[in-house]
């Protein structure tokens, strides 16, 4: 399977799993799953045939393991628009964690603080590397450091993805470091 071919079948099963199941009559369950035989005969039903050999290279070999399998079941670790409970349990972060945008959403987050805009959770990294690599899909990236330790004292809940995606509800502004 070339690489092509692996993003393309990646971005596929992000847009289905996340976004948009019913374009291809898929119905998530209540926590994000759908029987793999299910998503891959709504695929090739709707015209993007997919083996289940290109399915599990590209779970396996994902650069983020954007998907996690279980048994006969397949759901995205995170990132979803459509409604779901991922069910995480709670988790205690680092004293730090990342997130990178871009300088036209400053303003707004200096005023009302990180918010999940069309997810369902604010996502944070656990290095500025990656922040860097998310912030940079939108323009020149901005790295903001999250007082996490801090935010968690307060009561803020953390949950982290299978894939090391750490999520939070909100940011407000005075736990963030603008530097
Ligand atoms: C910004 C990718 C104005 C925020 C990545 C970001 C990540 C605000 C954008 C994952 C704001 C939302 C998530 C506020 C936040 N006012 N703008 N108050 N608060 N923003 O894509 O974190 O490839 O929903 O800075 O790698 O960029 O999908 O979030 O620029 O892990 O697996 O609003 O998506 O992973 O954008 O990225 P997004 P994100 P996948």
């Amino acid at each position: 399977m070339d690489d092509r071919r692996t993003v393309k079948v990646s971005k596929y099963l992000s847009k289905h799993l996340r976004h948009q199941p019913e374009r291809i009559g898929l119905v998530l369950d209540p926590h994000g799953w759908v029987e793999i035989d299910a998503l891959l005969r709504a695929a090739a039903d709707h015209g993007f045939p997919v083996t289940r050999a290109e399915l599990d290279h590209v779970v396996a070999t994902n650069d983020k393991q954007r998907f996690a399998v279980e048994g006969a079941r397949i759901r995205a670790s995170q990132g979803h628009t459509v409604a779901v409970d991922l069910d995480l349990p709670e988790a205690e972060p680092p004293a730090y964690l990342y997130h990178g945008t871009v300088a036209p959403a400053l303003d707004a987050i200096r005023a009302e603080g990180l918010q999940p805009m069309a997810r369902h959770h604010v996502h944070l990294s656990p290095d500025r590397e990656t922040a860097h690599r998310v912030g940079a899909r939108r323009g020149r990236p901005v790295v903001l450091a999250v007082d996490a330790g801090a935010m968690r004292e307060a009561g803020h809940v953390f949950r982290v993805s299978a894939n090391g995606v750490w999520l939070v509800d909100a940011v407000p502004p005075g736990f963030l470091r603008f530097q």
